[in-house]
């Protein structure tokens, strides 16, 4: 008896649909299907990271009938799978001959034609797609609990993290909304994050805790009415130790991934300021017990504590940033922010390559601010897993304001401002309402 040929499908399947099934099906009638399933990490360097984790699609597919066998593909490229495998036919819906996977398809028509493999591309069936499906259930809303766990899910399958100030459901919205195709991958934002600052200066105030948390829960729940991503909470020194199991259901409650601490005592002063005379750091043991204290009364165990050394802010040096890092990873943080207000990323570079040494290393945290000029890629050459931008929509909204406002009062009319803001038009349907 002849060997059956063998077939290849690349699927990412995250919620299985009709179209999966018509491919698989197809592929079937040509020989044994070998399915490469992307995993968490192959799907993450391209697109946002699937709902089911890779050992739960694994399992899905492995049982529908058509498939022989289940195998990781751990890049977005099927080459090396194909290389490995040779096999006579590689099936894909025709969907890929534009957008994104041009490139991915052209590479294996290449390489099949290395052992006269073929590549069949069964008809797309229209209107369907993971994606959309689960856009439709977003819509819906997500729990709590998902949410929160998600943040983990990212770092662990992504290079590095992007997340981005909100401070408001606006800002919100733009972040969970936006998306652009740069080099064949989609790119976008993984989180927001609830700043201090931002929050505060949206409401007028300082940013010395004058916005108590409920004020701050209060802008984080409208926030999350509209959103399913992930969000970091920036909660200052994490306030009185004897609070801090309040705080955390709370957080909890409104599905928070990960809440960042810093430590410093007394009269919260932004980071940012120059002067900081006045402005103490705990002593990192007391330091070390409120973050024992969070991990004691969070109920999910994804709900991530970061701790923030403020050393380098202070003017303390790299050997006082190390111990503390050690101190708080001891005490269970999940990752370590290094600020720093330096114009370089040279300060916490030095940091990084030290820490990286250690036996408690944990993933790192950056805010480039003041050394904005440093790339992601370099962030993640240095093992950073999480960048947060934590001010910029806030500094883009308030200039055109204030623009917007000055020109009407110097043309005494509206009509000079009308072509550099949104048309009433947009503004109306901005927001969908059914
Ligand atoms: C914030 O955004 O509120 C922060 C970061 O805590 S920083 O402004 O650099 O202190
Ligand atoms: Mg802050």
């Amino acid at each position: 008896m002849k060997p059956k040929k063998r077939v290849y499908v690349g699927l990412s399947v995250d919620i299985i649909h009709e179209g999966h099934i018509n491919i698989l099906k197809t592929a079937y009638k040509y020989g044994d299907v070998i399915v490469g399933l992307l995993t968490d990490e192959a799907i993450a360097s391209y697109k946002n990271i699937p709902y089911l984790n890779y050992a739960r699609r694994k399992v899905i597919i492995e049982n529908i009938k058509f498939v022989k066998k289940v195998i990781p593909q751990e890049t977005l490229s099927y080459v090396p799978n194909l290389k490995t495998i040779k096999p006579d036919f590689v099936v894909h819906g025709d969907d890929w001959k534009k957008g994104i996977q041009k490139q991915t398809r052209k590479d294996v028509i290449k390489v099949l034609k290395k052992w006269n493999g073929k590549l069949i591309e069964p008809r797309y069936t229209k209107n369907i797609s993971s994606t959309k499906i689960k856009n439709m259930i977003l819509e819906i809303g997500s729990s709590p609990v998902n949410r929160i766990s998600r943040l983990k899910r990212l770092i662990s399958s992504k290079k590095i993290v992007r997340v981005l100030e909100s401070h408001n459901s606006l800002t919100g919205l733009i972040i969970e909304n936006l998306k652009i195709n740069k080099n064949f991958k989609i790119l976008e934002f993984d989180g927001m994050w609830s700043s201090s600052l931002t929050d505060s200066a949206t409401k007028g105030k300082p940013d010395n805790s004058s916005l108590d948390f409920s004020s701050r829960i209060s802008t984080l729940n409208d926030m999350m009415d509209v959103t399913t991503k992930p969000l970091v909470f920036d909660a200052d020194n994490g306030g009185q130790i004897e609070h801090l199991s309040f705080l955390v259901r709370s957080l909890e409650r409104s599905g928070v991934s990960a809440m960042i601490i810093e430590d410093k005592v007394g009269l919260k002063k932004n980071s940012l300021f120059k002067n900081q005379s006045n402005t103490k750091q705990d002593k990192p043991s007391i330091f070390a017990k409120k973050i024992k204290k969070i991990c004691k009364s969070r109920q999910n165990n994804d709900f991530m504590v970061i701790a923030r050394i403020e050393s380098f802010i202070l003017g303390k040096n790299l050997k006082d940033a190390l111990k503390r890092a050690e101190i708080y990873s001891k005490a269970g943080a999940d990752a370590i922010l290094i600020h720093s207000k330096e114009k370089t990323p040279a300060q916490i570079f030095s940091f990084a390559r030290e820490f990286k040494k250690s036996k408690y290393f944990i993933p790192m945290v950056s805010v480039p601010s003041t050394y904005s000029k440093v790339y992601e890629k370099d962030l993640i050459k240095n093992n950073f897993k999480i960048v947060i931008y934590a001010n910029q929509l806030l500094r883009a909204a308030y200039p055109s304001m204030h623009n917007a406002a000055k020109k009407i009062l110097e043309k005494g009319r509206a009509l000079e401002i009308d072509k550099k803001i949104i048309s009433i038009k947009e503004i109306i349907n901005l927001i969908k309402n059914d």
